[in-house]
């Protein structure tokens, strides 16, 4: 790949700013983008200030440990998160299941500092590493009439005392195009804070699509599988309504039971402040290409 981000800058350099010129560069290599856009200003470009360690971990969606903010952080410690090993099927030249451990020695890992928005309407910034999931699916190579890739979440009864309750059809399942996982901003999550990305999170690694409402960002992965078709997801299947496949976060379309037009950050304490909702969560610039020519409200 002859464009990727560094990962030689520690923790202290990587300022938003430098994350986001850094993205430029990328997007510029990659796609052909001018660096005109430079001179405007983006929301990505704004100071994103990380929440602690203590809000992203213990406000948690994680239905398969209860259906309580509170529940992940309190239930998750039963998942058995080693050995770990992911399986990556459907149209690739090297299908298999690959061992977590063999699959970090071949990944980088870099800090990602992304805004992160909950179909609820709250959101958080947090300070993720990770890897590109391009990479990953470069390295068990990607076959030609591949279009879509899906998702699949450990399912252990033993582990996980939610499953019992059929809220979701288990495993919990999630889906994006072939050109969103490929796309630069989207990684695989291993860490939070320099530290290995705790239960309660998606240990030991977990989908991270910054532009997209947060129950994408599918936790503790177990079957990667590319195909031609679009692949049934769990919100989608339980309440198509709702949501939908693409679940792009979206000021203007509101979910049918509430307003997406603001958010409330998480951390602001009692009076939690409310702040308007950008297009694509504040990466319009990055991933409104994606899109060109679709309906957003048909798509949503
Ligand atoms: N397997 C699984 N992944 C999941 C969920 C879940 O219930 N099960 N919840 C989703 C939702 S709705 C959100 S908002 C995010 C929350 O991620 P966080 O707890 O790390 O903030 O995880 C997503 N990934
Ligand atoms: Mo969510």
């Amino acid at each position: 790949m002859a464009h990727r981000w560094t990962n030689t800058l520690t923790h202290a350099d990587v300022t938003p700013q430098a994350a986001f010129l850094n993205r430029r560069q990328v997007m510029a290599g990659l796609a052909g983008v001018g660096l005109a856009g430079l001179a405007r200003p983006a929301a990505a470009q704004e100071a994103l200030e990380p929440n602690t360690w203590e809000d992203i971990t213990s406000y948690n969606n994680y239905y398969e440990f209860g259906t309580r903010k509170e529940d992940p952080a309190r239930y998750a410690h039963t998942l058995v998160t080693e050995p770990w090993s992911v399986t990556i099927d459907g149209l690739v030249d090297k299908p298999g299941e690959y061992d977590f451990k063999d699959i970090m020695s071949e990944m980088t890992v870099e800090e990602r500092i992304y805004r992160f928005r909950c179909v609820e309407a709250w959101s958080m910034v947090v300070p993720w590493n990770g890897f590109e999931l391009a990479d990953l699916l470069n390295m068990a190579g990607v076959q030609e009439g591949a279009k879509y890739v899906a998702f699949e979440t450990a399912y252990r009864p033993d582990e996980m005392p939610g499953v019992q309750f059929p809220i979701l059809e288990w495993p919990y399942r999630e889906g994006l195009r072939l050109d969103e996982a490929m796309h630069p901003l989207t990684i695989m999550a291993t860490g939070i804070y320099d530290k290995p990305i705790p239960n309660q999170n998606g240990a030991p690694l977990r989908l991270v699509v910054p532009w997209k409402y947060g129950f994408k960002s599918i936790k503790s992965i177990v079957r990667i599988t590319i195909s031609d078709v679009e692949p049934p997801t769990s919100w989608n299947m339980s309440a198509p309504r709702e949501y939908g496949f693409y679940s792009n976060v979206n000021p203007n379309v509101d979910h049918p039971r509430w307003s997406q037009a603001s958010e409330r950050q998480i951390g602001g304490g009692l009076f939690a402040k409310r702040i308007p909702t950008l297009m694509f969560n504040g990466y319009e610039e990055e991933v409104g290409g994606l899109y060109d020519g679709m309906d957003l409200k048909e798509f949503y």
